[in-house]
């Protein structure tokens, strides 16, 4: 295709309620979404002008992984785009195929990388009047919702919360925990709703391996994984700790790549991972993890980064692979936006139905963007 021009567009929605993690507290996201003008082959070869839409997940503050939303915003602006433009510049032409390629100069920032490069995807299948859930590879039209439940003020409100989302129709619950936060929501969960409900527990990197006596109490309430308990770049302590506990373990912050899912596989330090496409540089980078995964027999989930309807449409595609074994963090928009930039996404039965139209199948509505803006920028060829 033919860039024309990239939008980096920020966003300001304030959340239904606080979202706190053992990293902090959210209350409002910013995301920023990509909007790609492009000249692309049309569905008889034809050119048509068409746009694609991105979206990046970096927080606004690098708590959650090393990027953030104005780092992410300048490294899009001043490096990412113009070698897509220089690239074409020299002749050559963009496909999302190649973004990461022509890309690849620029050492990490992948959260970035994957705004541009879906937003380049979203355009190149929309001009060929392709779904993205078909493009990937998506063997069903819906998959099961999952909830992530953040750390609460008591036992008492967590256990309304859970009772409120499993009244909605979720099908799993996922507990963030702490130190502090962690056996005690965990006991009183399992003795309200049973040891039939699917739970699993998500520490983002908050514990230590001096942790893993302490963390194994966890191992008598058959949870489906425990995810992330140590740093990003503790594989090798990850592998030692999954030798001292029989709760699976399930990776997220560490696994970046196609190539750390090899080296944790490899470890034994992940018997589950969590994909999310912004974390690992894009769909296509998801797809291969996915792969290399369902090779070695490892399930796989897809993640979430409380997206807009955009974000939210290209993961439900995303999980719809066959690989995709475990309910993700793919909820209803409503669990954390009172209203969503586009048409908002429903729990039908406990599930989410992957959208079919041209691309990811959804857009953003125009007017309610423009009361959500909050900063607009455009790249273009001119620089
Ligand atoms: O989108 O449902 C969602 C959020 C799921 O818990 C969630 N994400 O570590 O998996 C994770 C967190 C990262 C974001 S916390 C602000
Ligand atoms: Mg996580």
């Amino acid at each position: 295709m033919r860039l024309l021009s990239v939008d980096l567009i920020t966003l300001r929605m304030p959340l239904v309620s606080p979202f706190q993690t053992s990293f902090g507290t959210q209350n409002e996201r910013t995301p920023m979404l990509v909007r790609v003008h492009a000249e692309t082959a049309g569905p008889t070869g034809d050119p048509v002008e068409v746009i694609g839409w991105g979206e990046c997940v970096a927080l606004v503050d690098p708590v959650y992984s090393s990027e953030y939303l104005d780092g992410a915003r300048d490294v899009l602006t001043r490096f990412l785009i113009p070698l897509l433009f220089a690239h074409q510049g020299k002749g050559g032409t963009i496909t999302a195929e190649t973004v990461a390629e022509v890309l690849r100069p620029i050492v990490g920032n992948r959260m970035a990388k994957s705004a541009i490069e879906m937003a380049v995807l979203d355009a190149q299948l929309r001009g060929r009047g392709e779904s993205l859930s078909a493009y990937l590879g998506a063997t069903v039209d819906r998959v099961p919702a999952g909830v992530s439940v953040g750390i609460m003020p008591s036992v008492d409100q967590l256990l309304e919360t859970v009772d409120g989302y499993l009244a909605q129709g979720y099908r799993r619950i996922k507990l963030k925990i702490q130190p502090g936060w962690d056996i005690a929501p965990v006991a009183a969960i399992r003795q309200r709703f049973g040891d039939e409900l699917l739970l699993q527990v998500d520490a983002n990197a908050a514990y230590t391996l001096r942790d893993a006596v302490h963390l194994a109490r966890l191992d008598e309430f058959g949870l489906l994984l425990i995810e992330q308990p140590l740093g990003e770049e503790d594989l090798r302590q990850h592998s030692r700790l999954a030798t001292m506990m029989s709760t699976p373990m399930c990776l997220d912050e560490s696994i970046v790549s196609a190539e750390a899912a090899a080296d944790a596989i490899a470890l034994n330090a992940a018997a589950v991972i969590n994909i999310k496409p912004g974390r690992v540089g894009g769909y296509l980078e998801a797809r291969r993890i996915h792969d290399i995964a369902r090779a070695h027999g490892i399930a796989v989930w897809c993640g979430g980064m409380l997206e807009t309807g955009v974000g939210r449409a290209a993961n439900a595609a995303l999980a719809g692979l066959p690989g995709f074994t475990l309910p993700g963090d793919i909820s209803a928009s409503s669990r954390f936006f009172r209203e969503d930039v586009t048409e908002p996404f429903v729990l039908e039965d406990g599930y989410i139905r992957i959208p079919t139209g041209p691309g990811i199948g959804v857009e953003p509505d125009a007017d309610r963007l423009a009361a959500m803006t909050t900063s607009a920028v455009q790249v273009t060829s001119e620089g």
